[in-house]
């Protein structure tokens, strides 16, 4: 997928998360292509257990998945695994590698999205050529235990401050996704209010339908 800044912010309307956390009978894959089937406009693969061996072949699986629905695909953290398939992109936080040495290694051509806290750390996110950023956790998140708590106040001044897309992440689900509206966002990313369901397509229908309302570009 040639890289375009509409087709990104697009692509930040429902942004699918992934966390082998909550898978039960079905593959990591399985439970990913009902939640794009559904709608989900963006995968972002994030494993946080498997080797480079592991993580390269659950790529693939998605990489595939991604390309049939025509949606880009994001390895969380790991260039090296995005390299090895090319992925459309990578994302890492504020503890990872460094967003300019990331750009550095992948190239102008691949999606770059940055974690950030604060308007400080966008500024620098956007300098060193991030793509779209990723702030949360806007609410309270039991996915992540690190999170970092970010009000949405500070989401708005992020949103202001820098021109590429902004996508919120952490406690969003249907039953708070609307006190985020008008805050400036491009759309949300979430885990478990599509991957904790017991009816993902079910639960990712009922999502996009709101965000097609908040956040339809
Ligand atoms: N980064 C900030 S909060 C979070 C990540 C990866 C977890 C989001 O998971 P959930 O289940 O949507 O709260
Ligand atoms: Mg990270």
């Amino acid at each position: 997928m040639k890289k375009d800044k509409q087709a990104i912010r697009k692509a930040m309307q429902l942004y699918l998360v992934t966390d082998r956390y909550w898978l039960g009978k079905h593959t990591l894959c399985e439970d990913v292509e009902k939640a794009v089937q559904a709608g989900v406009t963006c995968v972002q693969l994030r494993e946080k257990k498997l080797n480079n061996h592991e993580f390269i072949r659950e790529a693939g699986y998605l990489k595939y998945l991604c390309i049939k629905y025509a949606i880009p695909f994001i390895i969380n953290d790991n260039v090296d695994v995005m390299l090895a398939v090319d992925a459309d992109g990578v994302h890492v936080g504020q503890s990872d590698m460094k967003a300019h040495n990331v750009r550095q290694l992948i190239g102008e051509n691949k999606i770059l999205g940055v974690s950030v806290q604060s308007v400080e750390q966008a500024l620098e996110a956007q300098g060193a050529g991030a793509d779209y950023l990723g702030v949360g956790a806007v609410f309270h998140t039991g996915t992540k235990k690190d999170a970092v708590d970010v009000d949405i106040q500070t989401l708005k001044d992020i949103c202001n401050a820098v021109q590429i897309p902004v996508v919120a992440i952490g406690g969003i689900g249907y039953q708070n996704i609307l006190e985020l509206k008008d805050s400036g966002i491009a759309g949300v990313a979430v885990i478990s209010a599509i991957l904790a369901q017991k009816d993902i397509h079910k639960a990712t229908q009922c999502l996009k339908e709101i965000c097609q309302g908040l956040f339809n570009d």
